[in-house]
């Protein structure tokens, strides 16, 4: 027997994990393992697959070939490989944020959707900034102009993306000067494809230098498009109760669990979930009612605006099914193990496909569409009911494992979480860093990877940054994993926190990670920045803030988007394990060192979480120095971890 610990923290993980080597069923952790040892070529970044003279690769010593066929060396192989992973990542967020706007024209021209639009407030604040006419305007014609406004920036060709705007003016005119500031969204992606194309840019510098403009349309264009057009249409999150976990699953309800990313579908089962039809259907089989959880980001965009629980993040998706206690899994887009197809047959679990981008063989197909929305979601939810009937009690095992927390803080909610309803403001926490009270605000957030425990690093990082006064605001698995480990109570301020974070966090009875939403939200970080450098006293351009991201356990492409914009943004940001670039010396040195050079920051690759949050304390420290900032409070000079 392994060893369930080496593979989770979490005690309901560890539980499943044990399960299923009883039952004598793999996991993605036993698929993980029986991949060892990974293709060294591919993980150092140089392996090209790029035409069909190749596959082509380079040798890391320096004994066999250093060119490709072609006569590429491995700096632009690897460079090549790179932003192609941005490219993907790019593309899936904004491809989301995409669906998004559609979704919000549908609402705003079809009543019988089901669709409507929820937060008003938004509307008007984002239509004054695409520099609509409103006036005179129903509702209705105002969300149809933004709707349509936000889609032409996908296809838009010249000009710039309207939400990149929202940078601070030194920043803007840096992109400008590095020739990456980002025209249109679906430009900047298939750009990179074009130039990674065999033959085209040999030259891993100009490379990245795309990379950089891409992922900057995916941060402040695909990616801020979909949470903004999200709040319009599914209303703005505001703090919110719930609970996480494999125990939210009950044992005498019918257990619906929504896995993916895109709210669309989600709300509507929200809605179905809700259906007197349906639920009298529960109750005439049995079950005393309607249970919905979320998994991965679905999760988190329930968890902040519904106040649905989450079942967990994305290690948790096949231990869900492990309960015996799912009638129903139903799946959009991004972050869906195709594992789960086998997994699900072995239990009673129906699994139910409903993007037209996303099939599995042998797995029953639901397809969504907006204008049919809520009679899809009805059915979808039925199908869930109706299987509730062949669930086998002998062999349901839930977790006994639940943990609250408060979710659905927004860039905007900062203003009256430290300001309050009369004088909505970023001064006081602005005020609270420069006092020394907060160090330095750390954006934590990404996948889980089953290389490492999963939430060790999460977990770890987050808890030595707030031991060292560091606001951490969490998206994605990471807030998920935190979440699981009680980091998002308030009660961890007082637990946990520095002596100075803590009394921020008591004062406004708030957590000290704060739980900002999906992975598309990582936008809301990114406004938050420039909402600090407007505020005024912390410098003039993101690199000036004490601020830093990390993903401590990330895997998926669009982990990689999300790094290379917050970097582009200005923010020092360190990753578990190293991208694929040390096969590409040059390369990685660009992206560890020359980047800050260019943007003000770079990255770093550091697999242990607590050396990690040590870099990121003293880059705050450093950047505290040059802003001349008061000395922290209450902490003492931080030792410096190294070996
Ligand atoms: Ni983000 Fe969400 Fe999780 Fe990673 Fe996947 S769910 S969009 S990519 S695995 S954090």
């Amino acid at each position: 027997m392994i060893d369930a610990s080496e593979r989770s923290v979490d005690k309901a993980a560890q539980e499943m994990i044990n399960r299923a080597q009883e039952d004598d069923i793999g996991l993605a952790w036993d698929r993980y393992e029986a991949m060892q040892p990974q293709c060294g070529f591919g993980q150092l970044g140089i392996c090209c697959r790029i035409c069909h003279m190749g596959p082509c690769r380079i040798d890391p010593f320096g004994e066999g070939p250093q060119q490709g066929v072609c006569g590429v060396d491995a700096n632009a192989i690897a460079a090549r490989n790179v932003v192609r992973m941005i490219a993907a990542g790019a593309a899936a967020h904004s491809d989301h944020g995409r669906d998004v706007a559609t979704v919000l024209l549908e609402a705003a021209r079809n009543p019988d959707s089901g669709y409507e639009i929820r937060g008003t407030d938004k509307l008007m604040v984002i239509a004054e900034e695409y520099g609509l006419d409103t006036e005179g305007k129903s509702v209705n014609e105002i969300a149809e102009a933004v709707a349509l406004k936000a889609l032409s920036e996908f296809g838009q060709q010249e000009g710039e993306v309207q939400f990149a705007l929202r940078a601070p003016e030194a920043r803007i005119e840096l992109w400008r000067e590095q020739g990456i500031m980002p025209r249109g969204v679906d430009r900047e992606i298939v750009q990179i494809m074009h130039q990674t194309h065999m033959g085209v840019d040999a030259d891993y510098k100009n490379i990245l230098k795309q990379g950089l403009r891409a992922a900057l349309a995916d941060g402040w264009g695909g990616s801020m498009i979909a949470t903004d057009l999200q709040d319009i249409l599914f209303g703005s999150p505001e703090p919110i109760r719930s609970k996480t976990n494999l125990g939210v699953l009950e044992q005498d309800q019918v257990n619906i669990v929504v896995h993916g990313h895109e709210p669309a579908l989600s709300e509507m089962i929200v809605e179905a979930a809700r259906d007197p039809e349906l639920l009298k259907r529960a109750e005439e089989l049995g079950a005393a009612g309607i249970n919905l959880a979320g998994q991965c980001c679905t999760a988190n965009e329930l968890l902040m605006r519904e106040g649905v629980p989450s079942a967990g993040s994305f290690l948790h998706q096949e231990l869900a099914i492990m309960t015996g206690a799912v009638d129903a899994m139903v799946v959009d887009v991004q972050c869906i193990m195709p594992g789960l197809a086998d997994l699900s047959e072995r239990f009673h679990t129906k699994l139910l496909t409903t993007s037209p981008k996303a099939k599995m063989p042998g797995v029953e197909h639901m397809e969504f569409h907006e204008d049919r929305a809520l009679e899809i979601a009805k059915e979808i939810v039925s199908v869930g009911v109706e299987n509730f009937a062949n669930r086998d009690g002998q062999r349901v095992q839930i977790p006994d494992e639940t943990m609250d927390l408060i979710a659905g803080f927004t860039a905007e909610y900062v203003n009256t979480l430290l300001g309050g309803r009369f004088r909505p403001s970023y001064r006081p926490l602005n005020n609270a860093i420069i006092e020394g009270r907060i160090r330095g605000v750390a954006g934590v957030v990404g996948c889980e990877n089953p290389e490492i425990p999963q939430g060790y690093g999460h977990v770890e990082m987050a808890k030595e940054l707030i031991k060292n006064d560091v606001l951490v605001l969490v998206t994605g698995c990471s807030a998920l994993a935190d979440a699981r480990a009680g980091l998002l109570r308030p009660e961890a301020a007082l637990e946990l926190a520095g002596e100075g974070l803590s009394e921020v966090c008591v004062a406004i009875g708030m957590p000290p990670v704060l739980h900002v939403g999906s992975c598309v939200d990582n936008s809301r970080i990114l406004v938050a920045c420039a909402n600090l450098v407007a505020e005024g006293g912390l410098g003039e351009d993101i690199s000036d803030l004490p601020v830093a991201g990390a993903a401590p356990e990330w895997m998926s492409e669009k982990a990689m988007s999300i790094g290379y914009y917050v970097v582009a943004s200005g923010v020092y940001t360190v990753f578990g394990t190293p991208q694929n670039v040390l096969g590409a010396p040059e390369l990685h040195n660009l992206v560890t060192d020359e980047l800050e050079q260019m943007v003000g920051a770079r990255f770093d690759f550091e697999a242990d979480p607590i050396k990690a949050a040590h870099m990121i304390i003293e880059h705050m420290d450093r950047k505290r120095k040059a802003l001349r900032l008061e000395p922290m409070m209450y902490a003492q000079p931080v030792a410096v971890a190294s070996d």
